[in-house]
């Protein structure tokens, strides 16, 4: 009655003891794990092979699939198990025959070896040559492959993978690495049925990508190496999961939650309300790129972009005085450069990469405008950032150089104008190192609302990716300053998400109104002077200064009001901080905004509030692997859209500018940096409901997603991505309410869509269909572009 198996409960003592290693497989049954980095294509490539061996053999197969809530980059673990007669263990693996590891680092973090039996098999893939392997290896693992009797391959799959043009996908690599070690199939059979399987999984894509496949599964039968275990221990000690000076909670649950040891903890370890520490991502340093940028200080023109795009915040700038730089005791390696602008005369830049939180999408070295210059001044192809390998030596300097950035001060905000690229990124970001995939569009935009506003904001989060990579576990990416103030984040429904917003609007408005009454009560009380009370309830708090003076005063009024013993100041002190203005942030995807929640959005943009909306419109249902919404363009393949959408996308910009009452901004961080900047500025300043629609670039467009920013450019140049604003509050200064902020297009949709996988399947799939709707998808771009021109001279003000 009321029992349960596994958790360790030690709040309603219902647990019951069970036997960890009890096994109910028989001798016939083949065990293997793989270890493999959130979307490196290892549980795709399992449970081909899952299919392959229960289609070609006469053996029953059985794969079980552990993996967090990351879009990528974590560790995936995949558990399959083959055998003779039907396969029943409904439980995931403890003793295996073969292991393998995808991602060399993963030694260091997880105790992968634990499920060897001995003589059992180890695959490793390895950037270091077959003489040099051993040595790099953790003690403990050495230990353990000595102990168990292992036999030990190694493959550097990365390598191999990156020749190939398959870039961090090393899943054919790997797979067929597995088949020709364990011998399940005999070697040409195992590779004529990889090669079927991959036919039919990337047929679709195109022969490039088939070919590219082909050559991988060559690539991996000529470079495996076996590697004779030595005797001797060389390997470095494993290092902590957390350092020392992480938080407690850090340190006992979510350390425990990180080396995939959840199911460790007690219950009473975990937060009986619900509401869970923010920036623990910091804590977490997965160092999982294989490339990381590298800064010039010379040829940098301190202009911001690289932090500005950075999905992941892990490049960031500063600017500081010399003796600040003394202080921290800056050393050689750290870089630095004179500060542009005559506000910094006298101070030094600097720009500094978390390579441990990079993930190498390497977008900041693509945005980075300043050019590198040879002897003779011509311009090289280099610019101020270049990826270069993230070597230990990189890992080692680089985590002393962030620990000292990070202790240098933050930017005085009277320096810095937050309206502008480089001011915007002068500020620290209080969203960081998410779990979205590398390069995601979306995360830029969420970073950068925090970087303005995320000491004094709440945020609604629709279901989405957002949510996922927003609250994830076991660390969660929104942060706090030096004063301890940062985001308060949460997320309700998919379908009730701009309501949930409104709530906290309100929520927000009545806290402020019942201090302003309760200033009232205890002037009456001789608390405080209506001087005072005057002087809190009209303060300017349009600017971060001002603001801070706001928080100031409200820190004195507290101050004051500890002393006394009366209700009324008790009942003050409790909710004085809602004098200090709050600015509310309702997030959500293109499927939230222009489909399950669109009733209830529309509602809250009606209600007058003062609200701003961000959606991160990535034009399909991203986080459930990218159904058709409303958003979709015409002749994109989606989930629900096979043949190409027949449809246009709807154009909610212009359906809520026709309101007159709601600030509209439509942006695109690729195309216009400057513009998407001010818009938000403009959206939080405006008294009154306002909705930012944002391009994000997503890998469900089939991109190279490098290459996503000039996307971006191309997305707006051809029309189907306008830039404008529409500003109510220019209309009661005499002006006309929109300004479009992009030119005429320039080139055709097409030009666009043949970058993305999403409309050139089509084209592969049914070239007629696929003419017919680029033709139509055009004559809509054409359409709205009429429509956006027509809007403004009818705005005009006459
Ligand atoms: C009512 C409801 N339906 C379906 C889901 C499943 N679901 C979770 S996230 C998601 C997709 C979200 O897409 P979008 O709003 O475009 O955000 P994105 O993931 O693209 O950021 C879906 C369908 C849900 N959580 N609730
Ligand atoms: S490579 Fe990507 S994740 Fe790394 S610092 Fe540059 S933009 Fe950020
Ligand atoms: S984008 Fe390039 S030039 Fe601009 S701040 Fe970054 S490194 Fe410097
Ligand atoms: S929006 Fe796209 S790129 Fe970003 S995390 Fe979601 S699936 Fe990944």
């Amino acid at each position: 009655n009321h029992f349960c198996v596994g958790p360790h409960d030690d709040v309603a003592f219902t647990s019951i003891d069970y036997a960890a290693s009890f096994n109910i497989e028989g001798k016939d049954v083949y065990r293997a794990m793989f270890f493999g980095l959130g979307s490196d294509g290892t549980v795709g490539a399992n449970k081909n092979t899952i299919k392959i061996i229960g289609t070609e053999t006469d053996n029953s197969a059985q794969g079980y699939f552990v993996y967090d809530s990351k879009k990528s980059g974590s560790m995936t673990v995949s558990h399959l198990r083959f055998g003779e007669n039907q396969v029943e263990a409904p439980y995931l693996i403890n003793k295996a025959n073969f292991v393998a590891c995808h991602n060399f680092t993963f030694l260091d973090h997880y105790d992968m070896l634990a499920n060897l039996e001995d003589g059992g098999t180890f695959l490793l893939t390895s950037p270091y040559p077959k003489t040099k392997v051993w040595d790099h290896l953790p003690a403990k693992v050495q230990q353990q492959l000595i102990d168990k009797k292992a036999k030990f391959y190694v493959i550097d799959a990365i390598k191999l993978a990156e020749a190939l043009g398959l870039g961090a996908r090393i899943n054919m690599i790997m797979q067929t690495a597995f088949f020709l070690i364990s011998g399940i199939l005999k070697k040409n059979e195992a590779i004529k049925a990889i090669k079927d399987a991959i036919k039919k999984t990337y047929g679709k894509k195109g022969d490039k990508v088939v070919k590219m496949n082909y050559d991988a599964v060559d690539g991996a039968v000529n470079n495996i190496v076996q590697i004779k275990v030595p005797k001797r221990i060389s390997g470095h000690k494993l290092p902590p999961t957390v350092p020392e000076e992480a938080p407690e909670f850090v340190k006992e649950v979510t350390a425990k939650m990180i080396e995939g040891k959840g199911e460790e903890l007690k219950i009473s370890q975990v937060p009986a309300d619900g509401r869970w520490p923010t920036a623990t991502t910091q804590w977490e340093k997965r160092n999982i790129a294989v490339h990381v940028p590298q800064w010039d200080a010379e040829t940098c023109i301190q202009c911001g972009r690289c932090s500005l795009v950075c999905p992941h915040a892990c490049i960031r700038m500063k600017i500081v005085t010399p003796a600040e730089l003394k202080a921290v005791k800056a050393p050689k390696s750290f870089k630095t450069a004179n500060a542009v602008g005559k506000e910094f005369k006298g101070k030094k830049f600097t720009i500094q990469i978390s390579t441990r939180d990079c993930v190498g999408c390497s977008h900041c070295v693509r945005v980075c405008p300043a050019m590198k210059k040879d002897k003779n001044g011509k311009k090289t192809g280099e610019s101020a950032l270049k990826m270069i390998a993230n070597t230990e030596a990189v890992t080692k300097r680089e985590a002393k150089n962030w620990d000292l950035f990070m202790a240098l001060p933050e930017m005085d905000s009277s320096l810095i104008n937050p309206a502008s690229i480089k001011g915007s990124q002068l500020k620290r970001p209080l969203f960081e190192f998410s779990g979205a995939c590398a390069g995601c569009g979306e995360t830029p935009y969420i970073k950068l609302v925090t970087q303005l506003f995320g000491d004094r904001m709440l945020i609604a989060n629709a279901t989405g990716c957002s949510s996922i990579y927003g609250g994830n576990l076991p660390t969660t990416p929104y942060a706090k300053n030096a004063d301890g103030r940062g985001p308060a984040w949460s997320n309700s429904l998919f379908e009730d998400n701009a309501e949930f917003g409104l709530g906290m609007r309100q929520s927000v408005n009545k806290l402020s109104y019942q201090a302003a009454e309760l200033l009232q009560a205890a002037a009456a009380e001789k608390l405080i002077t209506k001087k005072f009370v005057k002087e809190l309830l009209s303060a300017s708090q349009k600017t971060q200064e001002e603001i801070e003076a706001q928080r100031e005063q409200v820190a004195s009024l507290k101050e004051s009001l500890s002393k006394s013993s009366s209700i009324v100041a008790k009942r003050l002190y409790h909710v004085a901080d809602y004098l200090v203005k709050k600015s509310v942030w309702i997030f959500g995807g293109d499927g939230w905004a222009y489909d399950i929640g669109y009733g209830g959005l529309d509602h809250v943009l009606a209600s007058g509030e003062n609200v701003n909306v961000l959606v991160l419109d990535t034009e399909v249902y991203s986080n459930t692997g990218g159904q058709m919404s409303k958003s979709t363009p015409r002749a994109a393949v989606a989930q629900f859209a096979a043949g190409g959408k027949r449809m246009p996308k709807k154009d909610m910009g212009m359906i809520f500018s026709t309101y007159g009452n709601i600030y509209v901004a439509r942006v695109s961080l690729g195309a216009n940096p400057q513009q998407l900047v001010k818009a938000i500025n403009e959206a939080e300043a405006y008294d009154g409901p306002s909705i930012i629609i944002a391009y994000a670039h997503c890998i469900n467009h089939g991109i190279n997603m490098a290459t996503a920013h000039e996307q971006q450019k191309k997305a707006v140049a051809c029309g189907h991505w306008p830039l404008y604003r529409y500003n109510p509050l220019l209309e009661d200064e005499g002006k006309n309410p929109l300004i479009i902020d992009s030119k005429a297009p320039t080139i055709p949709f097409a030009e666009y869509a043949q970058g993305e996988n999403r409309y050139r399947m089509l084209k592969m799939a049914n070239p007629e269909m696929a003419d017919t709707l680029m033709a139509e998808a055009q004559q809509d771009v054409d359409k709205s572009w009429k429509v956006l021109q027509g809007r403004l001279k009818a705005l005009e003000i006459e």
